[in-house]
């Protein structure tokens, strides 16, 4: 069998009920087949980034997986639709986001998924909620250089 994996994920909601559709993604994230919950973030509250609409509610969590990548963002998506994910337009608002933001050490880059994420260093939405359960994961330079966006825990 093959050898588990951390994944860290990146989840995020601003239309509708945004606070339980995190919360709903956490416990259907956990009860992924081969997949164990191994810390999650407190949630924290945010404006749209590049993004519109109302505030974002966000939260960072890991995971021990047996999901190859592709499979566990196949997961993901599948989550994301369940919740009503509608893709319009790049950036869209949205009822639920879930990133995969790390795979272990892995780099990953094709035309589907691309590991680690490649703007998770310009967004505090990710930052701080990962630097609150995995520290050594982020440092103090990466938050510096996002220091200048606002945020709070919910
Ligand atoms: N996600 C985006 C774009 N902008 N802004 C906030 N505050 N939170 C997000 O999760 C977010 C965003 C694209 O995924
Ligand atoms: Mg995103
Ligand atoms: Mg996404």
């Amino acid at each position: 069998m093959r050898e588990p994996v951390i994944a860290t994920i990146g989840l995020g909601a601003n239309l509708g009920d945004a606070r339980q559709a995190v919360h709903g993604a956490v416990v259907a994230i956990a009860a992924l087949d081969g997949c164990q919950l191994l810390a999650t973030s407190p949630l924290y509250r945010s404006a749209p980034i590049d993004s519109s609409g109302p505030d974002y509610f966000n939260a960072v969590l890991q995971i021990s997986t047996r999901l190859t990548a592709p499979d566990l963002l196949a997961c993901l998506h599948r989550i994301e639709r369940g919740a009503g994910r509608e893709r319009p337009y790049r950036n869209a608002p949205r009822t639920l986001d879930l990133d995969l933001l790390l795979y272990g050490q892995a780099r990953l880059d094709s035309p589907t998924l691309t590991v680690p994420h490649p703007r998770m260093l310009l967004r505090a939405f990710v930052l701080r909620p990962l630097a609150d359960i995995a520290p050594a994961l982020v440092s103090a330079q990466a938050l510096a250089a996002v220091a200048n966006q606002v945020i709070a825990k919910d």
